[in-house]
């Protein structure tokens, strides 16, 4: 399965995976003459860096011969364009890629170092918020694996997401410096370098338009290897880094003021300081606007630079040989700037341009909260990139009079549509879903469900002007990652009963059907979730002092914490619980513990207090003695990938409990089914595909439907009437209300649970009852320890379709017109 080079490539490196020694010999050699430090005097981050850069040097090649077959085929490429990429750590993945986990094990260990150890060492970098810049890393590694010539696009920047202390139980944010670690997986490229401007005004030559800049600072490209799984082939993730360049205030300088020139090449770096930490409200910024700006320009500065290059110098055929994918709205302004290089630059005829551009590019929608939707102000905009928005107008015109002349001349549809939102007492706005949607050729929602009603709500007037625009890709989960990284044992184990294939092609997971009843294999699964959950319960005794029992049921909710995802939902039903085992306390209970973990965004109070109290519900709960620790309440810190990848194959509860119609897809959900753990969720999002793919008697889905939810929108909604009616919920909320675990701050919630009494937005009052009824039958199944197997393997052995490698070969037929290449092996 390694690639030998020495027949295909001038230059003769000699993988060292044949044997422990060579590969002993590669990590020592990176040790002394890359870090500079003997064998004797290194440190475990030292060793994990030699590690990696002798990992690297495996991957190296087929990443260059990747690249090379793309050339010289000509091949059409994709190009992923994301404000934001969660890698996690590269280390083991990239060992288990190579197929050299236990050979690089065994050199480490007669080096006199543990494997694992070193893995822990290594930062892992948070430069996305949670579910969409997850998405984004699982298709790179779908990419690679496959052997599509796609390549991903970002932001490197030097502070991602906020590390999350808990200090009194509330969070607090601290920075996150992940570069100060080093980061030996990346190349630098300082031949990749772009000018981005911004400012400054524009003026007509004619009809021609100029764009006089004022401003201007330089994008430097890092590259990161991506590797295939099993293959020679892999991908590249390139981030941008903002660089003052070598533009100075002479002016300053010339006045002595050399402080204040080199304090402007400060600011200008500000483009890729920090990573925005919200992934629900949308917040005007000009500095994200900037992000998006400086991303989109030396992104396509790069793959028209690239394109040329390749095609004698012509930009005739880009739109034959280039797709761009929008991860959201967020890279939207890509579609102006290309406009402006075709049009202005290039001097490409308008309406050819805009044929091309709209042939490059596709556009997928991640969610339909409106808070979210991005609008920047056309003040703020006409300031920051003049020509751009000239440009929008235009495509606007054009747009509008082809409405007129095909659809309907109706106002009032007219201004819904229009790219612009007029203002009504307030200032014109910029519409980038609506201009995602102009400019792209398909646009897809990422679940089943979500896709429906992309094209029923939001979008519902541009389905009808563009009926065919519209699609649905579910999204997916590396099983890479997310089972072989982060579950060895468990796939260790169907590897002796299906072999190894399935890292490949999820679907081979259907052949373990044959096998489910058997009793060692059923066996072998409880006690790998066995092993699983005292790891994780170590985990929390070293990190909170808490001890939790592994034969309990772990019930897991990890996600951002968020209004309608219904984290305070969660935490009224172990109120009820809690109270329900005191008033029975010799009652056979089910012993479980309750996990859950997730940053909050900054600004976001209602987040942060809901944080605060399930760590004071988790104080009272834990120190509690009547309970005899049957019941347990953990709030993990400072959520990240490695955390999931420790916390998902331990749970035997996955909860996906967001008010229908809110969660786009979700895709821990697919993480936790394919680890064996069973659902508990609403018709939402994904969890609608997992309950079609799993079978109803293996996951419990309670709550409203998205046309009862509107119903009740629609009737008038009072949550105070399942208040009054429901007992075990007035308790629950009185108790909260009389400040019962913040006695010393009895008003602490105040805000929080008013805003549930009376308005409950996300009806968690109204999914309470069926929610306490659900967890009920969860205990009963429970206590049938055969049949909760049973269901484990059940939503295993059904997790076939949740592949991200499906997910992106839909993406790469129906929209981006790619198909794999045939790289060396
Ligand atoms: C998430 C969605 O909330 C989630 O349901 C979905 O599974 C995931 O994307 C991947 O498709 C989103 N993340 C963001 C982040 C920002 C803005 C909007 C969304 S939607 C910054």
């Amino acid at each position: 399965m390694l690639m030998s080079s020495s027949n295909h490539s001038p230059f003769v490196y000699n993988r060292p995976e044949e044997s422990v020694d060579a590969f002993k010999k590669s990590i020592v050699y990176k040790l002394i003459f890359l870090i500079g430090r003997s064998p004797e005097e290194a440190s475990q981050r030292d060793w994990l860096n030699a590690t990696l850069y002798a990992v690297r040097d495996l991957v190296t090649e087929g990443w260059i011969s990747t690249a090379k077959e793309a050339r010289d085929t000509k091949a059409r490429r994709v190009y992923y364009l994301s404000m934001e990429f969660l890698m996690g750590r590269t280390l083991s993945n990239a060992l288990i890629a190579e197929g050299v986990y236990d050979l690089a094990k065994e050199a480490l260990n007669e080096l006199g170092v543990n494997l694992e150890d070193v893995l822990e060492k290594e930062v892992d970098p948070g430069l996305g918020n949670g579910g969409l810049g997850r998405l984004a890393a699982c298709f790179m590694d779908s990419i690679a694996t496959l052997g599509l010539p796609g390549m991903g696009y970002g932001i490197r920047y030097e502070y991602g997401m906020f590390q999350q202390h808990i200090e009194n139980g509330r969070q607090v944010e601290k920075p996150d410096a992940w570069l100060e670690k080093g980061t030996p997986w990346e190349f630098e490229r300082p031949s990749k370098r772009y000018a981005i401007r911004f400012g400054g005004h524009i003026h007509f030559e004619g009809r021609k338009c100029v764009w006089e800049s004022a401003e201007e600072i330089t994008a430097l490209a890092y590259d990161q290897i991506v590797p295939g799984y099993d293959t020679a082939a892999s991908a590249t993730l390139r981030l941008w880094r903002a660089n003052a360049g070598d533009t100075f205030d002479l002016a300053k300088f010339n006045k002595g003021d050399y402080f204040a020139a080199i304090e402007e090449r400060n600011e200008s770096e500000n483009v890729s300081r920090v990573l925005y930490p919200d992934d629900s409200t949308w917040n005007g910024r000009e500095l994200r606007l900037r992000q998006e700006y400086f991303l989109v320009s030396a992104s396509l500065q790069d793959i028209i630079r690239r394109h040329k290059w390749q095609n004698g110098g012509s930009i005739e055929n880009l739109a034959d040989k280039v797709a761009i994918h929008l991860n959201d709205t967020h890279p939207a302004l890509a579609i102006p700037e290309l406009m402006y290089i075709l049009v202005d630059q290039e001097g490409i005829a308008w309406q050819k341009a805009w044929d091309m551009t709209r042939r490059i590019f596709s556009y997928t929608c991640h969610t339909l909260m409106s808070e979210a939707l991005e609008t920047w102000s056309v003040d703020m905009m006409g300031k920051i990139l003049p020509r751009h928005l000239q440009m929008i107008f235009e495509i606007n015109d054009y747009f509008l009079e082809y409405v007129k002349t095909y659809v309907t001349t109706d106002v009032d549809f007219i201004r819904r549509v229009s790219l612009i939102e007029e203002g009504e007492g307030h200032a014109r706005k910029v519409r980038m879903g609506w201009l995602s949607v102009v400019g792209s050729h398909k646009v897809n929602g990422v679940a089943a469900i979500h896709s429906d009603l992309m094209v029923s709500s939001t979008f519902a007037d541009f389905a009808r002007i563009y009926p065919d625009r519209f699609t649905n890709v579910t999204n997916g989960i590396t099983p890479r990652r997310w089972l072989a990284v982060a579950n060895p044992e468990l796939s260790a184990l169907f590897d002796q009963y299906i072999g190894t294939e399935w890292r490949k092609d999820l679907s081979l997971l259907t052949e373990l059907k044959a096998h489910i009843d058997k009793p060692e294999l059923q066996k072998a699964v409880a006690e790998i979730k066995h092993a699983n959950k005292v790891k994780l319960a170590d985990y929390i005794w070293q990190e909170l002092g808490i001890k939790v029992d592994p034969n309990a049921l772990f019930d897991v909710q990890i996600k951002r914490i968020h209004e309608y995802k219904r984290q305070i939902m969660n935490l009224l039903h172990i109120v009820a619980r809690y109270n329900a085992m005191l008033e029975a306390p010799e009652k056979e209970w089910v012993p479980r513990v309750f996990i859950l973990a997730g940053k909050a965004a900054s600004a976001y109070t209602a987040a942060k207090d809901t944080i605060n109290l399930i760590n004071d519900v988790a104080t009272v709960i834990n120190n509690d003695e009547r309970l005899k620790g049957r019941l347990k309440v953990i709030f993990i810190p400072n959520y990240s990938v490695s955390l999931a990848q420790l916390i998902i194959p331990a749970a035997d509860i996955s909860e996906q409990i967001s008010l229908a119609g809110t969660e786009a897809s979700g895709t821990s959900n697919m993480k936790f089914a394919l680890n064996g753990a069973l659902t508990l969720g609403t018709l939402d999002g994904a969890n609608v595909e997992i309950l079609q793919n799993v079978g109803e008697e293996h996951i419990f889905i309670f709550g409203n439907t998205v046309e009862q939810v509107e119903k009740l929108r629609r009737d008038g909604y009072y949550p105070i009437d399942y208040y009054q009616k429901d007992e075990q919920l007035r308790k629950v909320m009185d108790q909260l209300n009389s400040g019962w675990f913040s006695p010393r701050d009895a008003n602490r919630y105040q805000n929080l649970l008013s805003a549930l009494q009376f308005h409950d937005y996300y009806q968690a009052f109204a999914d309470f009852r069926s929610y306490v009824d659900t967890q009920a039958k969860v205990d009963e199944k429970y206590r049938d320890q055969k049949a909760w197997i049973n269901s484990t393997l059940q939503n295993i052995v059904n997790m076939s379709y949740f592949s991200s490698d499906r997910t992106v070969m839909d993406y790469a037929e129906k929209i981006w017109h790619v198909s794999p290449l045939d790289v060396d092996k």
